[in-house]
């Protein structure tokens, strides 16, 4: 009787002890916000395509910016092509995406919110689609204000540039820029042979000296050591 009053106490002291640790974990988690609702919902089997593909926080979003920086939904078909117009709109706890959808079958949709601690929280759901869509999924994420339908491929080749025509010009310039240059040639060559002739003049002045001095050296060298 009383060791098992004992032990239901010590069960009942650790069962709250676990209890305070999780919430005490729990708490700063709690600060993120969480999905409460979405269209469509996790599981739901859809026939009539929504407005807006939306998901909705327990508490309003942080849109700092205005412009749903940092929120996005992303809607794929089993393939993995794109659907919604790329359009996010954060408006007090919900964010949503004009929607499309394309042939039957299952879906996803993957979203990301700013907390309002400022933490980014993301999830992802399936449907499955029963209508009609008239969409035609692309191959990355659609851009708000560009067309949702792919683009069609052009058949037509791209306009060739014309050819730049000859200036006009060219040639006069070509004929004035040759007449200083000629000038300029002539005036080098001139300055090249006079300088040319002076270095040989130079040389063979040089050539005498050496070739006295060297007489005199080796007369010098072979003299017997004067006394
Ligand atoms: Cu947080």
């Amino acid at each position: 009787m009383t060791r098992s009053t004992l032990a239901r106490r010590a069960a009942l002291a650790g069962a709250v002890a676990l209890v305070a640790a999780s919430v005490a974990v729990a708490l700063p988690a709690s600060a993120h916000s969480y999905l409460v609702s979405s269209t469509p919902g996790d599981g739901e089997v859809l026939a009539t395509l929504p407005a807006q593909f939306s998901v909705t926080a327990n508490e309003p979003l942080l849109d700092l910016s205005g412009d749903a920086s940092g929120f996005a939904i992303q809607v794929v078909d089993a393939a993995g092509a794109f659907y919604g117009d790329g359009c996010f709109v954060v408006s007090g706890s919900t964010l949503s995406m004009g929607a499309s959808l394309g042939a039957p079958g299952d879906y996803r949709m993957y979203w990301q919110v700013i907390s309002d601690d400022g933490h980014p929280v993301s999830g992802e759901l399936a449907f499955s689609w029963t209508g009609t869509g008239e969409a035609t999924g692309l191959a990355s994420p659609p851009v708000c204000g560009q067309d949702a339908e792919p683009e069609p491929t052009p058949t037509a080749e791209p306009t060739t540039a014309p050819e730049p025509e000859p200036s006009a010009t060219a040639a006069p310039v070509d004929e004035n820029e040759g007449v200083p240059l000629d000038f300029t040639t002539i005036g080098l060559s001139v300055l090249a042979l006079l300088g040319a002739v002076a270095v040989i003049l130079l040389a063979v002045r040089a050539l005498r000296g050496m070739g006295k001095s060297s007489d005199r050296d080796d007369d010098n060298w072979n003299a017997p050591p004067s006394s």
